[in-house]
């Protein structure tokens, strides 16, 4: 079989790129550790991306660039009135979706478990976990009504909606979460994407086992390169705890550390883009005493934001559509790839009815490569102002208020909030993007205009009075610790290009060889670096939210932006810029990675594994501690 890689080439979601070649290679073991024997093993195991046939290649790819959306109307289609987050439930099933089989700390092979590390700390942490079974399939769906039909992959449960593309899992803080998910994609499946999964739960405190490391991935017919075994199903064990557990010990961490807007999505190595771009994400909402999630909680200590069914996730998103409706996708340009239609939800151009109060409004930038700023604007173009509450899913300190934009690289997050009772019933408003991206270097500028992603129409009052507020103190931030910051270790990671492909410190992506071992406990400071004068890297870290300490762009230091001084888990490194993150490392161990979220970057290399170590943690210098 002659194989070769494309580049800046696309390919359409109907081609197929399974081969007998490929097949047949399929059964051949996992040969040697190095990289280059993983493309080989993974490409033909799986028909991963990477390689093609000359004749599938030849016959079905395309160039992404060269394709252009057929037009839609704008408008056509409401989005729902309110979320319908996911029902918890009493029983979980085996492999064969039949018999019922209870969560296991260890693997449970003999029901068709993939080959996991037992649980951490779940007799400490797990009891009575509130359960969720989830299917990943392929289904049809419909992003436009002028479109046809086109065929995604999405995590389902049983009561998920036909007219939700996203799941979403309300949880609490205190409540562990055991989510069952199984891979049912079909094996023989065409077109982009690998039907095998690793499901990453973005950014949740949680143990390495289930925090979908790309080579944990899993299917009745394939295992990861880091599991045991093969397997149909996998148990994610979600503590629902604040980090800083063992330095408070409390049962259940700092409160400061709490995340709100949370989401999944796959993470399957070297192919993530292409499972998350198949539709392969969703949310998961995280509330406390503080973000109870109740706008009428009457505990003094309560913040009382709007809450469900005024909470809204919106998902952005990018794709392209042939001329016969179908995804078009580009998997083999290291680059990265922009859709010419932005995704509202799983909706091109939907409109949002809204009653005349207020709302939280829970962006996510979905990905693949673009970038979003978005402005809320009247039918006249005249911009509007909103609250900004959460950036990356953390609380600020204070909220934002009066801001008129919100700036998204992918997988940050922001919590807005909107106030709709002071517009007339009938009034129109449109989430408007006015980054101007013409390449997936990264955005080029803002412009005047902007296109038009959402829109927003105020159409009743509320059946009851909004007890909903704002108030100026959100959550509090740990103050940093001059002591602290002194004695942490220094690392320094340089996002950059090697020979085509992406690298960090020079070196591309190995997920068996670790770039760091810390100490459980630790705190480091980690030197995010961009010194490539064209690109953007929205990095993100796994499992702990950092503070950015400073930032630099050409070496000379910048100002932070309000939005940025809390907690994150996503850095943008512009052009040139560098940033310094204060990291604690805590609770947990095993393998995580960092990785840049233009997933296109991460899946060719632009990622690197990082280790807690178990060890008992540092004293923290005197006046340091957690509280
Ligand atoms: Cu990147």
């Amino acid at each position: 079989m002659k194989t070769y890689r494309l580049s800046s080439r696309g390919i359409s979601l109907v081609a197929r790129n399974d081969t007998d070649d490929a097949k047949q290679q399929s059964e051949q073991p996992l040969a040697g550790t190095n990289r280059r024997a993983f493309l080989k093993w993974s490409a033909a195991a799986s028909a991963l991306p990477l390689l093609l046939t000359e004749r599938d290649s030849q016959a079905k790819d395309s160039d992404t660039s060269a394709v252009t959306s057929p037009k839609t109307t704008p408008w056509k289609e409401f989005l729902p009135n309110q979320m319908s987050p996911l029902n918890p439930v009493s029983v979980l099933h085996g492999a064969d979706g039949v018999q019922e089989v209870a969560p296991t700390p260890g693997a449970d092979a003999e029901h068709g478990e993939c080959g996991r590390k037992p649980h951490q700390r779940y007799d400490e942490l797990g009891a009575d976990p509130t359960m969720y079974e989830i299917n990943v399939v392929e289904r049809p769906w419909k992003a436009h009504p002028d479109l046809p039909e086109t065929r995604v992959w999405s995590y389902r449960a049983a009561d998920s909606t036909p007219d939700s593309f996203s799941p979403i899992i309300f949880a609490r803080y205190g409540q562990p979460v055991l989510c069952r998910f199984h891979c049912k994609l079909p094996k023989d499946h065409v077109g982009v994407g690998v039907p095998y999964i690793s499901v990453h739960l973005h950014n949740l405190h949680c143990p390495s086992e289930s925090d979908g490391f790309p080579g944990d991935f899993f299917s009745a017919h394939k295992q990861g390169l880091t599991l045991d075994y093969k397997g149909e199903y996998k148990d994610h064990f979600y503590p629902n705890v604040y980090a800083g557990l063992d330095e408070m010990q409390n049962g259940i961490g700092d409160f400061r550390e709490a995340l709100g807007t949370l989401w999944f999505h796959d993470h399957t190595w070297q192919a993530t883009s292409q499972n998350v771009v198949r539709g392969m994400f969703g949310f998961y909402v995280l509330f406390d005493h503080l973000d109870s999630g109740n706008e009428k909680d009457p505990s003094p200590e309560a913040l009382r934001l709007p809450s469900y069914p005024y909470d809204y996730m919106l998902s952005f998103n990018d794709m392209r559509f042939d001329s016969k409706g179908q995804l078009v996708f580009d998997r083999f340009s290291p680059d990265g790839t922009l859709g010419d239609k932005i995704l509202v939800n799983g909706k091109i151009e939907p409109v949002l009815r809204v009653a005349r109060r207020k709302y939280r409004l829970r962006l996510l930038n979905a990905g693949p490569s673009r970038f979003y700023e978005f402005y809320l604007n009247d039918s006249k173009g005249k911009a509007q102002t909103f609250t900004y509450i959460a950036n990356d899913g953390n609380l600020l300190p204070a909220p934002i208020r009066n801001m008129g934009k919100v700036h998204l690289g992918v997988a940050e997050r922001a919590d807005l909030v909107v106030d709709f009772s002071k517009y007339p019933i009938g009034t129109e408003l449109f989430l408007t993007n006015r980054l101007i991206q013409e390449t997936t270097k990264g955005p080029d500028k803002v412009d005047g205009s902007g296109t038009r992603v959402l829109k927003l129409l105020v159409d009743r009052d509320p059946p009851e009075q909004d007890l909903s507020q704002v108030p100026d103190a959100l959550r509090p931030l740990r103050p940093l610790c001059d002591e602290e910051i002194a004695r942490a270790k220094v690392r320094r990671w340089v996002f950059d290009r090697k020979g085509g492909e992406w690298a960090v410190n020079g070196k591309p992506e190995n997920i068996l060889d670790t770039s760091a071992k810390i100490d459980k406990g630790e705190c480091e400071i980690w030197e995010l670096v961009n010194e490539s004068g064209g690109w953007q890297h929205p990095v993100h870290i796994h499992f702990e939210e950092g503070r950015i300490l400073s930032k630099t762009v050409n070496g000379l230091p910048v100002a932070l932006p309000e939005h940025e001084r809390g907690r994150k888990d996503v850095y943008v490194l512009g052009k040139n810029e560098a940033v310094r993150v204060f990291l604690r490392f805590r609770d947990f161990t095993g393998k995580y990675v960092m990785h840049c979220h233009n997933v296109i970057h991460e899946d060719h290399g632009m990622m690197l594994r990082w280790d807690i170590e178990d060890d008992t943690p540092p004293e923290p210098p005197a006046g340091c501690g957690a509280s």
